[in-house]
């Protein structure tokens, strides 16, 4: 029998009923559990809030299958030798692309000038339109490509920037440490959706935020180590850049104290940019224990040396 750890406990009451479903769906017959001795494991269902963070005893288990998408918590775990998988989910996509878009609207048609006004002004003034508000997507993976091509087919004129290079139809591709800069020159809208590694923490620093147009809009659903604090902070009260709307943050919940929550310029989600959704991710957990089962190589599989 196959045995399936779902160590992320907390998340039990989602997945309990839609993951054996999805086994079952896939053709597997496992034994899913809460429990199991780790010599006995075959799979384990991970999440950053797991308490297991030791993997040595689990000799037998063929992935560790993780039900986020960014794996920064684990990917340096020294304990950990087996494979590890990602969550890709059409589902996970969708969402962000609702939480990019969105936020992109906001801002490019101005509507905080007419949803707050309290002293009644007529301000008539028309934002351009969207063919002529370039936007930069730092990140071309799989969640930075869907939103490129939602606002592309907006008429955002988008420019999309990867580590490798990159060919996606409407989009201008640009990659690589040369291309970054010419990314974020004259963007109106930034958005950052990178994994945190080495590569990327602090991408959005000084320098670099000096670069998009002045009173360009950030907008941050990838990891708070992405962007510079105190250099977003500078950059805000310099006018440089005139909003920044941010979903994630090197201390999650951010702390009260924090000058994000008064920053006049700054919007803070918490953490809310794309949620797991339980029945769509319990059928890509199903797939990949199928073809660990089958002798396929498995899906989403993270690239431990790159870091995500
Ligand atoms: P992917 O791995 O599919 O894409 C990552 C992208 O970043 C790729 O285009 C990759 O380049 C690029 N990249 C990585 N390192 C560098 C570098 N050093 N320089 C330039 N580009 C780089 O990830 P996803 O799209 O699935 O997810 C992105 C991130 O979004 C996650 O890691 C997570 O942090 C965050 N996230 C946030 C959520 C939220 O609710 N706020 C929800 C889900 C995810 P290449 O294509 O060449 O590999
Ligand atoms: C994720 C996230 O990485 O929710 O899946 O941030």
């Amino acid at each position: 029998m196959t045995t399936v750890l779902f160590a992320a406990p907390s998340l039990w009451d989602e997945y309990r009923d839609v993951l054996p479903k999805a086994l079952t769906e896939a053709g597997v017959t496992a034994d899913l559990v809460l429990e199991a001795r780790p010599e006995e494991v075959d799979y384990i269902v991970y999440a950053p809030s797991a308490p297991l963070q030791v993997f040595t005893p689990f000799t037998r288990c063929k992935a560790v299958l993780s039900l986020w998408a960014g794996v920064e918590r684990i990917v340096g775990n020294q304990t950990l030798t087996q494979p590890l998988c990602r969550m890709v989910d059409p589902a996970l996509a969708e969402g962000m692309v609702e939480w990019v878009v969105g936020h992109s609207l906001r801002h490019h048609l101005g509507m905080d000038r007419h949803i707050v006004n309290p002293n009644r002004n007529w301000d008539p003034a028309c934002p351009p339109l969207a063919r002529e508000r370039p936007v930069t997507l730092l990140g071309l993976g799989e969640l930075g490509t869907a939103c490129a091509r939602a606002l592309a087919a907006l008429n955002f004129p988008v420019t999309g920037w990867s580590r490798s290079p990159k060919t996606v139809p409407g989009i201008r591709c640009l990659s690589g440490d040369e291309g970054l800069d010419a990314a974020l020159t004259d963007a109106q809208i930034v958005i950052t959706l990178l994994p945190k590694t080495q590569g990327t923490e602090n991408v959005l620093n000084a320098r670099t935020l000096a670069l998009p147009r002045r009173g360009a809009v950030i907008l941050n659903p990838g990891r708070g180590a992405l962007i510079d604090d105190e250099a977003l902070l500078a950059a805000l009260d310099s006018g440089q850049i005139g909003h920044a709307t941010l979903d994630v943050f090197r201390t999650e919940p951010l702390p009260k104290d924090h000058p994000f929550w008064s920053h006049p310029q700054v919007t803070v989600t918490p953490h809310i940019a794309a949620d797991t959704r339980a029945p769509s991710a319990a059928r890509v957990i199903a797939e990949n224990i199928r073809r660990g089962e089958a002798g396929e190589p498995f899906l989403h599989l993270v690239d431990r040396t790159l870091g995500y």
